[in-house]
């Protein structure tokens, strides 16, 4: 479908936030359009179709709740879905509830300015198409700006290259080639060991070690799933009480690390190692707010990596030495133990830096290495890039990045002031990344569609968050980041992994809380917006 018209309300993304954007918003009985720069809905799943690429919330967890007959017609096969399988559930979401009709694919939003006479945004896409909607929402994803790092020689290299979010639907064939994968988050994490599989020689070029636990993926039995379906909104209100939205069949232990006997311990964390996923940080209440704690459990990990890798220097390398969960704790499937093969060289790039590519690989400070092919797993710019790489102007054509210069400021995560009838789906200053995303999303898109229909029914034109209510925010999202240990080193939520890039810790700790908030304020008329 071509994108033109006017609309009630604009979406821009069709991933999980825009795909129940679109579905809430015509219950609601609203005009709804939205326009997707990917040739088909899914979001990260759509892009991120590296090898390995897998969730790391559980499937039956990490699922849209707001159809009873969806989550219990729809079957997951494993414990943690693979991308392929979550793509599969976005398209056959897409094709129940006939999404695609209301969404423009391969439409690449250039710019939304707000008309302030006519209360509408003007959206512009960069096939020079033009949309207007009363409202604007954004469903752009937190992790949707693929980072590469300005080498010097990309253009000039001979080989074939792939970021690991913008990664070809064709695949990238490693067999009998010398790969090379910089980056060693989450997305490095779970590619490195597939690729050693299919690859003649593996480099590994390590900036920063990361903090891995196992996934112990496995096949769902017949007996979990229907545990779980026999009353499955139960089992969603209580993953929404936990302060991540999820894990509540394997809750925080609500205990000090420093408060148990040494042998206590090791039995707590082996018990979440050998359970596996994120939960390991559960393991004890202080391990994100206390760092004597903290210690505790990276010195555990640590012990891990000397035990799974057979070379003492290669294991050494992989000691990470920041605060462990202070960068999100990567899942992974083998990962250390792809240390142990021959084809796998582990390079350290702190010590000897990237300084070009080249025709035939890539240089550091110390050597050259031939390479057939450069994976870049390095990241992205979250949370605000891609809302940046959108010229966004509100009130006085005020660009968005000129009022986020100092780093985002929102209120709820939800409204920026200056930028009347503007929503932002897991926007900076609400949950997002730090919680199940899509029970956040669903969260957003509820409270956005009651937004709205309060607004309709009472002939309100505009609707944006007081200059006093967003400072307010800013600073509460803020003292509650200064509370843990989260700010304490260099992360993508700080923006601290993108040159330039304003040090603000973006997203907030603490989901139940959050959604009491949003409640609180859309019963008192919507606390803290001004509605015009
Ligand atoms: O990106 P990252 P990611 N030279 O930013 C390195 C989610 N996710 O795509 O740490 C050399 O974590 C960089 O090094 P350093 C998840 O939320 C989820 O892996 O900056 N290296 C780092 O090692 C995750 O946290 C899933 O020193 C350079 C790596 O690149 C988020 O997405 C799967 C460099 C980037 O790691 C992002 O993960 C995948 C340079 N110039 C992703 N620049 C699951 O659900 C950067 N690096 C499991």
């Amino acid at each position: 479908m071509s994108a033109h018209g006017d609309f009630d309300v604009l979406v821009i993304g069709a991933g999980f936030g825009g795909m129940y954007m679109v579905h809430s918003a015509r219950q609601h009985g609203l005009r709804v359009h939205a326009l997707e720069a990917g040739g088909d809905v899914g979001g990260t799943w759509y892009w991120n179709r590296y090898p390995g690429a897998r969730c790391d919330v559980e499937s039956l967890e990490y699922s849209y709740g707001f159809s009873d007959d969806l989550q219990q017609d729809w079957v997951w096969t494993e414990r943690y879905a693979s991308q392929p399988e979550i793509l599969a559930y976005a398209d056959h979401v897409a094709t129940r509830f006939d999404l695609r009709r209301d969404i423009s694919f391969t439409t690449t939003v250039r710019s939304a300015t707000f008309d302030e006479e006519r209360s509408r945004w003007i959206v512009r896409t960069e096939a020079g198409e033009e949309l207007s909607g009363q409202f604007l929402v954004t469903a752009i994803g937190c992790l949707s700006a693929a980072n590469i790092p300005p080498f010097p020689g990309l253009e000039h290299f001979g080989g074939e290259w792939q970021h690991t979010g913008r990664w070809p639907a064709t695949g990238l064939d490693f067999s009998g080639k010398r790969v090379g994968v910089i980056g060693t988050g989450s997305s490095g994490v779970q590619s490195i060991p597939v690729i050693a599989g299919q690859a003649e020689k593996l480099f590994v070029f390590q900036r920063t070690p990361a903090y891995t636990v196992p996934a112990h993926n496995r096949a769902l039995s017949g007996e979990e799933e229907k545990a779980i379906k026999a009353d499955y909104p139960a089992f969603r209100a209580a993953n929404r009480l936990m302060i991540t939205a999820m894990g509540s069949r394997f809750p925080l232990n609500d205990v000090s690390a420093l408060a148990v006997s040494p042998d206590e311990r090791e039995r707590l964390f082996e018990e979440r190692w050998e359970r596996g996923g994120l939960g390991f940080m559960g393991s004890f209440n202080d391990l994100l707010i206390d760092a004597a704690a903290n210690e505790l459990a990276a010195a555990f990990v640590r012990n891990k990596i000397r035990t799974i890798v057979e070379d003492p220097d290669v294991a050494g390398r992989l000691c990470p030495t920041t605060t462990i969960g202070c960068k999100r704790l990567c899942v992974d499937t083998g990962y250390y133990a792809t240390f142990n093969r021959d084809n796998v060289e582990l390079v350290d790039v702190a010590a000897a830096p990237i300084t070009e590519i080249t025709a035939a690989g890539l240089r550091t400070t110390e050597r050259a290495f031939d390479l057939d092919c450069i994976v870049f797993a390095t990241g992205f710019d979250a949370m605000t890039g891609a809302l940046s790489r959108i010229d966004i102007r509100g009130r006085g054509g005020m660009p968005l990045t000129d009022a986020w210069a100092e780093g985002p400021r929102t209120y709820l995560g939800l409204g920026v002031a200056g930028f009347p009838n503007l929503f932002t789906i897991t926007g900076p200053g609400s949950p997002s990344v730090l919680a199940n995303m899509v029970v956040a999303v669903e969260q957003h898109v509820d409270w956005i569609t009651g937004c709205i229909e309060h607004l309709r029914t009472r002939g309100v034109r505009e609707i944006e968050p007081t200059a006093e209510a967003q400072d307010a925010w800013v600073t509460f999202v803020a003292d509650v980041a200064d509370f843990t240990l989260f700010p304490t080193c260099n992360s993508w939520y700080l923006g601290a992994n993108i040159e330039g890039k304003r040090r603000v810790f973006m997203p907030l700790l603490g989901f139940p809380e959050y959604v009491e908030q949003c409640e609180r304020v859309a019963a008192k008329g919507y606390e803290g917006f001004a509605l015009i």
